[in-house]
């Protein structure tokens, strides 16, 4: 497929101001009736009407009442002789919604129907300028049998419904505000709701809904609840009001992604939707209400003001993530249960983004070109978008941020833009900010891809009484972008002195600075500075950049014990461990924990005033995919066997600890997923996991037999999941009949399946044994590639999220990932690209893993019939 340019971008010839839709909803062939009033846009040169359409059955097409000569060229509908003025352009053709596995476009799930035009899918339900530049209104109507679809919905208001001949029926939606075609949804099925009323400031009376298959109504009131905290958190932060009577938010159990913002009608993966204390767990329920409101946010940052093309997804990607995590912070409370937020969103970005910067498929925040817009939808556009929106706020002040919000959607409210928009909004309501006087500069985290590199150096003048800190940066290449330039670097900081205490860094006292690194290497003093002292830099994780400041173990220990950032506290106890991973992989010999090390993770495990969801996070290792990370060539095995050999020591030398850790956090009394409950238990889960690792080294079958009775008593997911999750990580004798106890509990529901999968695919490799599990549950009745949570739950677990598993001397993980990606690649496309980004980083692997994983990516790059999203993603890797 051909390689489409964001420098190429042009108006479209036409606008489309109007579009009148009528469904004949049927599963085998469904009608879709279309009037478009078009406009010719006189600020391009004249040219022919081009729409795009796929997989459609062409049945009629007239303007102005009258028939019309056209052609089908490719997925374009070619009227060459439009008229001049505005005209009314009316199309007839079917889809057929039972055969679309794809998942995109108009398509059949559980027997109801449900759409996702997000980026291209609306192109599959009829023809039309399928960009996100022509924003139109919207009236639907849909026409289905009464029995089998009693709800019918589409975006906006209700104005009609009623009956029709031979027991079906109709309803008709309108929807006032102008939207490009990736925002129209429509839903049909046999479908129960929650309701609930809300006034928003205004004073206004709203109606929100969410829909899902009966029987699962209970599961809903989590998904509810947060609905409303995100409606009354962005006007409360933000001044944006909810702007329809009626929010829909629906279920549906086939979905590709987590959820889809259309304008007014979610729709949502049931995985990121349904939630109750006995089948989802704590992980889940701060998911779900972090992808709630992702989409609701979305409604002012995507719809209102849409992105003018499709290289400007982190436009609306970026931010709406930077909404939803400050909303999560904000909803977490206490600035500790803050930080827990800030360390995992940083974990994640390491975890995935920072892997993705430096593979084969490095893009820039707002890409340069693509063929397949689907392969976009990225952790760089959406979890470095999100701080590189973070940085602006870093850099003008929570009240510049919102005054720069203010004014963008001044500005743009109703149009379709770009991030040069974004950016230039929030530096003219900041004049004289940090900022402002070097925007230019700043945009290259939107054009240059590649991790930087901050390199930091101290140096203590004891005679001058200063402290010098020279910082330097340097972006690595990527594919296509040789040479970077300087990025402006955010760096949030203090000097501790080496009793912990925070040293005064200006005449006025303050103890934190954000120092803005701008050039190749710049210099900061400080002075009145007594004694060396220990930098504290990058807090909070101010810019998404790696960080060598060379500090010591001894300098790590006490930002451990005392920075006032916790965020650095817990990156000095990754550090810690790190440092002591990557020397073990360096010499090629066996890791030994130091006793300092052991004694710092006892104190901070016995801290008596940290929180536990803390002392988790901390005492978590560094995960494998951010280790690789920090290697030239990488050994998955040679990593995995440097970790469990961590993790087995700091189980031994702990062990008392751990006791003490799990009995201390036991919670009597009913559920809640609040921080301090599911600190509790994420602390007692790690503990648990921990003994029952040390009971496999020792023979002590009372830590095992603990973790099954718990697993069966437990009253809670988290709790049965967790006990679950240490006897199979730990390769237990008793995780096989806890396993399958726990299969036969949850046969009936598909989310907890999932998870019954995913936890034997991601468990940590031993002999082969995981993959060998996990390819014989390809087998298992209950697997199903048509299912992108199930196929997921298997595959991308294994080959996406479990190196070790995964990369094999005798190849059997490449075989299986080339045969699998063709497998979905028939059916699903876009999950199929997904899956085969495993091997993006193949060049970086060391023999024998380096030559077959490139071998098994040429073999199927070689396959002449693979979607343009497979074909874009191996090409990549090969280029
Ligand atoms: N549904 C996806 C999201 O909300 C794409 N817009 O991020
Ligand atoms: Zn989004």
């Amino acid at each position: 497929a051909a390689l489409i340019h964001r420098a190429d971008y042009q108006q479209p010839a036409y606008w489309i101001r109007k579009v009148e839709l009528t469904f004949d909803l049927d599963p085998a062939k469904t009608i879709v009736g279309s009037k478009l009033q078009i406009e010719r846009n006189h600020a391009v040169p004249h040219g022919p009407l081009r729409l795009h359409g796929e997989e459609l059955n062409l049945l009629r097409v007239l303007i102005d009442g009258s028939s019309v000569s056209f052609r089908q060229e490719g997925h374009e509908l070619i009227i060459e002789s439009a008229p001049d003025a505005d005209f009314l352009l009316e199309i007839r053709s079917t889809c057929a919604p039972e055969k679309n596995t794809a998942l995109s476009g108009l398509y059949t799930s559980g027997g109801s129907f449900f759409t996702q035009c997000e980026a291209e899918g609306f192109r599959r339900i009829t023809y039309f300028l399928d960009r996100p530049d022509v924003m139109a209104v919207y009236t639907v109507t849909l026409r289905a049998d009464a029995k089998k679809y009693p709800v019918l919905l589409a975006n906006g208001n209700l104005q009609a419904t009623g009956e029709l001949d031979n027991g079906r029926h109709f309803a008709t939606w309108h929807d006032p505000f102008p939207k490009p075609s990736y925002l129209f949804a429509v839903v049909a099925g046999d479908l129960v709701t929650r309701e609930q009323r809300i006034r928003t400031r205004a004073g206004k009376d709203h109606l929100l809904q969410v829909y899902v298959r009966r029987g699962d109504l209970e599961k809903t009131e989590h998904a509810m609840n947060s609905l409303v905290a995100s409606i009354v958190w962005d006007e409360a932060r933000f001044g944006l009001p909810l702007d329809l009577e009626r929010f829909m938010v629906v279920g549906v159990s086939d979905f590709n992604m987590g959820a889809m913002e259309n304008k007014g009608l979610n729709i949502f993966n049931t995985s990121a939707l349904l939630a109750s204390p006995a089948t989802a767990t704590d992980t889940d329920f701060a998911r779900i209400e972090s992808i709630v409101a992702h989409e609701y946010f979305h409604n002012w940052t995507g719809n209102r003001v849409t992105c003018r093309d499709w290289f400007q997804l982190s436009l609306k990607e970026g931010l709406t993530v930077f909404r939803d995590q400050e909303f999560s912070m904000d909803m977490a409370g206490s600035p500790s249960a803050r930080a827990v937020c800030r360390i995992q969103d940083v974990r994640a970005l390491r975890a995935v983004q920072f892997p993705e910067d430096s593979g084969a498929m490095a893009h820039p925040v707002r890409p340069d070109s693509y063929s397949e817009i689907n392969n976009f939808y990225t952790a760089t556009v959406y979890e470095k978008g999100s701080e590189v929106v973070r940085m602006y706020q870093t850099l003008v002040g929570r009240k510049g941020f919102e005054a720069g919000m203010k004014l963008y959607f001044e500005r743009h409210d109703g149009q379709a833009v770009t991030c040069d928009d974004f950016a230039a909004a929030m530096a003219d309501a900041n004049p004289g900010s940090p900022l402002a006087s070097r925007l230019d500069a700043f945009k290259r985290w939107y054009s240059q891809a590649g991790t930087p590199r901050v390199t930091a150096l101290g140096e203590h003048d004891a005679a001058a009484r200063t402290y010098t800190l020279k910082l330097r940066q340097h972006t690595p290449a990527t594919p296509g972008q040789a040479d970077k330039l300087p990025q402006v670097i955010p760096v949030v900081m203090g000097l501790l002195d080496r009793h912990g205490q925070a040293l005064a860094l200006d005449a006025s006292g303050a103890t934190e600075r954000t120092l803005v690194l701008e050039q190749a290497e710049q210099s900061f003093v400080f002075e009145n500075i007594e004694h060396e002292p220990v930098p504290s830099l990058l807090r909070g994780f101010s810019a998404p950049v790696v960080l060598d400041d060379g500090l010591s173990d001894a300098a790590l220990l006490v930002l451990l014990r005392h920075d006032s950032d916790p965020f650095n506290r817990w990156e000095a106890s990754q550090r810690l461990a790190l440092n002591r991973i990557l020397a073990a992989l360096r010499a090629g010999q066996p890791l030994v924990l130091s006793s300092a090390f052991i004694e710092a993770m006892r104190a901070v495990l016995r801290h008596p005033d940290l929180d536990p969801a803390f002392k988790e996070l901390a005492l978590t290792l560094p995960g494998e995919a951010y280790i690789a990370e920090q290697l030239d060539v990488v050994d998955p095995q040679a990593i995995h066997t440097a970790v469990m050999s961590a993790q087995t020591q700091l189980a031994a030398a702990l062990r008392d600890d751990w006791i003490a850790a799990y009995e201390a956090n036991q919670i009597q009394g009913g559920y809640t997923p609040d921080p301090v409950s599911s600190g509790k238990r994420a602390l007692a889960n790690l503990a648990l996991s921990m003994l029952v690792l040390d009971a496999q080294t020792t023979g002590d079958t009372v830590w095992p037999g603990k973790a099954y009775q718990r697993f069966k008593d437990a009253s809670n997911m988290t709790d049965r999941f967790g006990a679950l999750a240490a006897l199979v990580a730990a390769q237990a004798e008793l995780a096989a009949p806890a396993l399958e106890r726990f299969h036969a509990l949850f046969k009936d529901d598909a989310l907890v399946i999932d998870k019954w999968f995913s936890l034997q695919a991601r468990a940590p490799e031993v002999d082969g044994k995981v993959f060998a599990r996990a390819k014989s549950l390809l087998q298992h009745p209950d697997f199903t590639l048509k299912n992108p949570n199930r196929a997921r739950s298997l595959l991308a677990s294994l080959l996406l999220f479990n190196p070790a598993a995964f990369h094999r001397t005798d190849a059997a993980g490449y075989v299986l990932w080339a045969e699998q990606v063709l497998a979905i690649d028939a059916l699903n496309p876009m999950l199929a690209s997904r899956i085969s980004r495993a091997l993006d980083r193949w060049s970086q692997l060391a023999e024998p893993y380096r030559s077959a994983a490139r071998e098994a990516v040429a073999r199927v790059a070689a396959k002449p019939d693979l979607s343009p999203d497979v074909r874009e993603i191996v090409e990549r890797a090969l280029a």
